[in-house]
């Protein structure tokens, strides 16, 4: 807001910077600075009337102290200079406090015309940002420079989303969609060659089953990135609901990270499921190991065995049902288990769901038995997804 710069900027200017060297975060978003600037005018503000305010209330009950039997001196009960003073002269600070801040509300509230759109999905306990046509990723990727539409909904509870080197925090309210905007200014780019094969070589050392972005300071493609966090308590794992922002510095780039991510390629069906037990955060509530119980079953020795439903029905794990928990966890719910998981209709392809499926025959000893079967049930399943994708809006709305 150019006219506001002018008048209130300036003096706080100096000041912010001193306080952004300080304590403030990098500034990657066109209204980062302003967002510190108006954030440093109000502590400046205040510190400059607490001081003095807390040093009169310890001086002037010593100086005015009265020992018994002292003269008694005549009440003052007003001054009216004074007390206009001491009214309008706050009531000053305030309005260009109140002013500045709903300037740079309204710029954050309303995002430019022509941004691009990633649509956003907050859960217990992990992001899922869907970037269109099957690309879906728990990092979010922008352009430099270029305004980017956010569109949040939560599938459980109240998260917020938070990316500090934007000056960006939205609450995400179940049942309703929220947006929020930012341009990026600061480019996240990809790492050396050798850097990143060194930090490869590392994880696959590590034998971690999970990259370590803390470890090796960048996403597993090699790109810097800026943290995106949850700051609101939402549950067991809240501290773990983190998230990353590449921003790439051309269009080119940015389109060739989608093409990565849209499609399994050439990768075999069991070795991607596993991937996206990983990046589709099943991982979060299902271990791969026996025994290992978190907030779901474990996915080991889970295929072709009989399951106790809550309801006392028994189940054998076989395509059909695995699918049917995946698109429609509450209809049939795991004995010993609360019915916890979100529906991942509109969010998996019918190759994703063969994908985890074929995953999960690799975690389990009767894995072969049924797997003649399973073509038939996979080309039936391959239909039953066109149908859905047909319907984007209902996938949706579920
Ligand atoms: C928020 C936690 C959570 C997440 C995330 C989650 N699940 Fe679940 N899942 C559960 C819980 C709890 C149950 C048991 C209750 C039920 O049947 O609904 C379950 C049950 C299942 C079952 C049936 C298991 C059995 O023992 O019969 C399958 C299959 C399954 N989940 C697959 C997945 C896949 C695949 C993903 C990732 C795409 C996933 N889940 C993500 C919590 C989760
Ligand atoms: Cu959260």
């Amino acid at each position: 807001m150019a006219m506001f710069d002018g008048l209130f900027l300036r003096g706080s200017h100096l000041l912010a910077d001193t306080a952004h060297h300080l304590w403030f975060p990098e500034q990657a978003s066109t209204y980062a600075a302003e967002s510190d600037g108006t954030y440093s005018m109000i502590l400046w503000i205040s510190l400059a009337f607490f001081i003095p305010l807390a040093i009169l209330m310890v001086y002037f009950p010593i100086k005015y102290y009265q020992r018994k039997g002292g003269k008694a001196t005549s009440r003052v009960t007003h001054h009216n200079v004074l007390e206009v003073t001491w009214t309008i002269v706050p009531c000053i600070f305030l309005v260009i406090m109140f002013v500045r801040g709903s300037w740079g509300y309204l710029d954050m509230a309303t995002p430019p015309e022509g941004a691009k759109q990633v649509d956003l999905t907050a859960f217990k306990w992990g992001w899922s940002m869907n970037y269109g046509k099957g690309a879906i990723h728990p990092e979010l990727h922008v352009v430099l420079n270029q305004p980017t539409k956010v569109v949040m909904r939560s599938t459980d509870v109240l998260h917020s989303f938070f990316i500090p080197a934007f000056r960006l925090k939205q609450d995400v309210v179940p049942g309703r969609y929220i947006t929020a905007w930012f341009q990026a200014t600061t480019p996240t780019p990809k790492v050396s060659q050798e850097e990143y094969e060194a930090a490869l070589a590392a994880h696959e050392e590590s034998g971690d089953e999970v990259w370590d972005y803390d470890r090796y300071q960048m996403t597993p493609d090699g790109y810097r990135y800026f943290d995106l966090f949850c700051a609101e308590y939402c549950g067991r794992d809240h501290s773990a609901m983190q998230s990353y922002v590449v921003v790439h510095e051309t269009q080119e780039s940015w389109d060739e990270w989608i093409r990565k991510i849209s499609s399994r390629g050439e990768t075999p069906l069991a070795e991607y499921g596993e991937k996206l037990y990983q990046l589709r955060n099943c991982i979060g509530c299902h271990s791969n190991e026996p025994n290992n119980i978190l907030v779901g079953p474990t996915f080991h020795n889970l295929y072709g065995y009989e399951r106790q439903m809550a309801d006392g029905e028994t189940v054998l794990a076989d395509e059909q049902y695995i699918r049917e928990s995946i698109l429609d966890p509450k209809a049939k719910v795991v004995m010993g288990f609360q019915p916890q998981m979100p529906s991942f209709k509109g969010q998996l392809s019918d190759d994703d769901i063969a994908s985890l499926i074929a995953y999960m025959k690799t975690l389990s000893d009767r894995g072969e038995t049924a797997s003649e079967a399973a073509l038939d049930d996979d080309a039936a399943a391959a239909d039953d997804a066109d149908a859905a994708a047909a319907q984007p809006v209902e996938a949706i709305a579920n």
